[in-house]
C-alpha cells in the first residue's frame, strides 16, 4: 500500500473565550486555568507557525464555550469541504461561523438531519477516511460523509470508538503507513493494512499526536510514547496541553488542517 502524506499549507484555530471553562467535558481534572489555556494554545499556534501554516486565527466565540476546538465543525479535504452536524446539540450553532472562512477556500457540502458527525471521529488517510461511530457520531452521518466525498475517489471505514470521546482521542496517522495507537485498537481488523504504534493504556491521552508536513507533534508529559515514535525519524515537537485535556481536547481538536 503506498500512502501519500499530506501537505497541508493553511490552519485554522480559534481563541478559547473566558467561557471555555464551562465547556463539555468528561475529564475529572478540574476547571482549566484560563490564562494558562491562553498560553498552551498561543504555543500550539506558534507551533503551527513555525511549521510553516498560514494560521488564519479566529477570535472567540461566545456562547460556544467549546468551539476553540474548531477540529469537530469541518472535515477538508484538498478537493471539497464538508461541515458537520455536531453529536452535541450545545455545539451545532459552532459551524455557521465556520461557513464563510472555510467557503472562501473549498466548496462546502453539509452533514444534515439525522445525521451528526464530529470531525474528531474523521481520520483521513490519503485517500482512506475511517470514520468512529460514537456518542458524538452516528451511522447516517457517517454514510452521509462517504457519499459527498467516494465522487473524489475515498473510501470510507465506519468503526465503532468504544471508550474515549472521539476516533482520533484513540488512533491517529504518524506519517507513512503507521497509526499511533491505544490497545483498544491495536488488533483492531480495521487497521491491520497499517502498522501500528501502541501506546501503553496510561499513556493513552498521547494517541492525539498530531503529523503536520513531516514534524509530529505530541503532549508534552509522555517520554514512553516519544521513545516510541523516535523510530519513525521524524522531528518531533512536544506542547504542554494540561489545560485543553481537562475538557476532553487534544493536539487535533485545536486545529483544522488543509
Ligand atoms: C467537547 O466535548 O466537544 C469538547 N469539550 C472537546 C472536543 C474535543 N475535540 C476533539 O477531540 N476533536
Amino acid at each position: 500500500m503506498n500512502i501519500a502524506e499530506p501537505l497541508f499549507q493553511y490552519a485554522i484555530v480559534r481563541q478559547p473565550g473566558p467561557d471555555a471553562l464551562h465547556g463539555l467535558t468528561s475529564a475529572d481534572l478540574g476547571i482549566p486555568g484560563y490564562e494558562l489555556l491562553l498560553e498552551q494554545h498561543a504555543a500550539y499556534v506558534a507551533a503551527l507557525k513555525s511549521l510553516g501554516l498560514n494560521v488564519i486565527e479566529l477570535e472567540a466565540l461566545p456562547g460556544y464555550p467549546d468551539a476553540y476546538f474548531v477540529e469537530d465543525v469541518a472535515v477538508v479535504l484538498p478537493e471539497v469541504a464538508v461541515l458537520t452536524r455536531p453529536g452535541a446539540v450545545e455545539r451545532r450553532g459552532e459551524v455557521l461561523h465556520m461557513v464563510n472562512v472555510i467557503g472562501r477556500y473549498r466548496s462546502l457540502v453539509s452533514i444534515v438531519t439525522p445525521g451528526t458527525l464530529d470531525g474528531g471521529d474523521v481520520l483521513v488517510v490519503d485517500k482512506h477516511i475511517m470514520v468512529g461511530l460514537s456518542d458524538r457520531t452516528n451511522a447516517e452521518g457517517a454514510r452521509q460523509l462517504e457519499l459527498a466525498l467516494s465522487p473524489f475517489g475515498y473510501t470510507t471505514t465506519p468503526i465503532p470508538v468504544g471508550d474515549g470521546l472521539h476516533f482520533k482521542s484513540s488512533v491517529n496517522h504518524v506519517g507513512g503507513r503507521t497509526l499511533l495507537v491505544t490497545t483498544a485498537f491495536a488488533d483492531h481488523p480495521a487497521l491491520t493494512a497499517y502498522d501500528r504504534i501502541v501506546v501503553a493504556d496510561e499513556d493513552a491521552y498521547a494517541a492525539n499526536t498530531l503529523f503536520i508536513n513531516g514534524t509530529l507533534i505530541m503532549p508534552a508529559g509522555f517520554a514512553a510514547v516519544r521513545n516510541q515514535l523516535d523510530v519513525l525519524n521524524r522531528p518531533i515537537i512536544t506542547l504542554d496541553t494540561s489545560e485543553m485535556r481537562k475538557m476532553d481536547g487534544g493536539l487535533t481538536c485545536l486545529s483544522l488542517r488543509f
